[in-house]
């Protein structure tokens, strides 16, 4: 397996609008992320993955772009953007950018062209039928929008404000290559590409059986032919790292993007635990980590995270935030990081963030939630049970403002929070964070610097053991001569781990722990509630 940088990389991914505001309007920016790069610093990421802040009228909070070229107003300005990049730089990280090309805004300029006449030069820009079929979009009930001007439908996978462009159109690949050079060109270090296997289309669009399942959006032909293309134009001429979100996707599907002899991306996001693991759920958990490893191991790199923008804070969905949050919160970063692949650390999680439940719709922002609201109650379901069925994902859990210290607004801003910040602020911030060396902050920057002394978290075999175990996971992580047991009580209540007597014996070290030192006692060990442990064996 080739050894490069990106391989050992820890990325943390900055939604900028909720990490820092320093003009008091409400919104993060970027001047807030230069001002807390020491802050990242010192958890020890190497690379920063900045959400979108292109020109946006900030629709789907800045996946709707209406100028690929320019920095948001919210966000800043392009020499602030420039000014941010340099100094991540010059702390020895790397800055990736979101890429969001399957789709642009109703307000870029190519579609307002686009659809202001049937024989305009950027009409097959984007993608216009005067037909329409079954299939739903991620935002909304059909992925056709009719269009009075011109009379016909066009076609949108997210919101009608999002149309999709049409990439079987050379010269929208040839523009989105120019602006990908452009971004390459002033030194960002790549891409997390927005829902990049979505770019090519079924031919004819025929209907769906199952319309609800929206699979029919993503992995069609002539994907690989775009990315290749995409590769081989710009990427390629640059050394950059790439990660391609990628629902709907097997691992024998993933090694066609990620293939380390195929020339497209270099890593993906599979969405087999956060699209549809509501919950936690260890055997099916189990299954994943499994399928995928066997399918990809060696062959292309995976990456490991539990949340993000899109989803509910890991704590929330999957630990315990009332009794065990700190527990379940380091349980789960140690299952991040010694699992194959790269971690991903999402904007405080690692200081153990919580999900959120305000009292009313009106309190949300997420378009997903709001759309879905508005469907719902449009088909004559109580609002208040559409509503409380709707608070467990929607994705303002974790868009919440970052919880920096116990001020007013949690230190985030001056002014009033785009989005509310979450009331248990006083008690998870930072500042407490940082002052207390038993923090989850802590163990996450344990975590990380052990990556960086031991390849056996990068490139070492992963081996599971105790399949059957619904409280434990367990697992080996073997390079040569080094070999590392995880053992992971995933659970509120204590577990008894029985591990076979020869392993038992070869315990030696433990490398890292989210408990104070317990013994082990002679038939196994005693887990306490998301105990974690990991074991050097002799
Ligand atoms: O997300 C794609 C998306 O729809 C996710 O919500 C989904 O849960 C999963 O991640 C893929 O199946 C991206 C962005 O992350 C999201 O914020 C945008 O709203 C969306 O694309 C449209 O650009
Ligand atoms: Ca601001």
């Amino acid at each position: 397996m080739n050894k490069t940088w990106w391989k050992k990389a820890v990325v943390y991914q900055v939604y900028w609008r909720s990490f820092y505001d320093t003009n008091g309007d409400g919104y993060g920016d970027l001047q807030g992320v230069i001002e807390k790069l020491d802050y990242i610093r010192t958890l020890g990421a190497d690379v920063i993955w900045l959400n979108p802040c292109y020109g946006s009228p900030d629709v789907d909070n800045g996946y709707d772009i209406s100028d690929y070229r320019g920095v948001m107003q919210k966000a800043g300005t392009m020499a602030t953007f420039e000014r941010l990049l340099q100094e991540v730089h010059s702390r020895g990280m790397m800055l990736i950018m979101d890429l969001v090309v399957n789709h642009t805004s109703d307000q870029h300029p190519w579609f307002i062209e686009s659809r202001s006449s049937k024989d305009n030069p950027k009409r097959d820009y984007y993608i216009w039928s005067q037909q329409t079929n079954n299939w739903r979009s991620y935002f909304t009930t059909s992925t056709w929008e009719w269009d009075e001007r011109t009379g016909e439908y066009y076609f949108h996978s997210f919101a009608v404000e999002q149309p999709d462009l049409n990439w079987s159109n050379p010269k929208v690949r040839e523009e989105i290559y120019e602006m990908m050079r452009f971004w390459l060109d002033k030194g960002i270090d790549g891409f997390r590409m927005d829902v990049i296997n979505l770019l090519a289309k079924q031919e004819g669009f025929p209907d769906a059986e199952n319309p609800e399942n929206i699979s029919y959006l993503g992995n069609n032909p002539g994907i690989h032919e775009y990315l290749k293309e995409m590769n081989d134009q710009v990427l390629r001429h640059y050394d950059v790292f790439t990660v391609g979100e990628i629902p709907f996707v097997t691992p024998e599907d993933g090694l066609l993007y990620v293939g380390e002899d195929r020339g497209e991306l270099h890593t993906l996001f599979h969405f087999e635990v956060c699209d549809y693991m509501a919950h936690w759920d260890m055997q099916r958990f189990k299954e994943i980590q499994k399928r995928w490893y066997d399918g990809m191991w060696g062959r292309g790199w995976n990456s490991q995270f539990l949340n993000n923008h899109d989803h509910t804070r890991l704590v929330t969905r999957f630990g315990n935030d009332s009794e065990y949050r700190v527990e379940s919160a380091k349980c789960f970063a140690t299952m991040l990081h010694t699992l194959p692949g790269m971690p991903y650390v999402y904007q405080g999680e690692e200081i153990g963030m919580t999900g959120v439940r305000f009292p009313s719709i009106d309190d949300y922002d997420d378009i997903a939630m709001k759309n879905k609201y508005k469907e719902e109650v449009g088909k004559g379901r109580d609002p208040q049970e559409v509503f409380e069925s709707l608070l467990h994902l929607t994705r303002d859990n974790s868009r919440t403002p970052m919880q920096w210290d116990e001020t007013p607004n949690a230190g985030f801003s001056q002014g009033s929070p785009w989005l509310k910040v979450n009331p248990n602020c006083s008690e998870i911030n930072v500042e407490k964070a940082l002052a207390d060396p038993d923090s989850v902050f802590y163990h996450y920057q344990k975590l990380i610097r052990l990556r960086k002394d031991n390849e056996v978290m990068v490139y070492g075999s992963y081996e599971p053991i105790l399949d059957e175990d619904d409280q434990i996971y367990a697992y080996y992580r073997t390079l040569e001569s080094e070999r590392w047991l995880v053992v992971l009580n995933i659970s509120d209540e204590e577990a008894q781990c029985r591990l076979p007597d020869n392993v038992n014996s070869s315990l030696g070290e433990v490398i890292i722990r989210n408990y104070p030192e317990t013994s082990g006692g002679s038939e196994g060990l005693l887990l306490k509630p998301y105990e974690a442990r990991v074991y050097r064996i002799r």
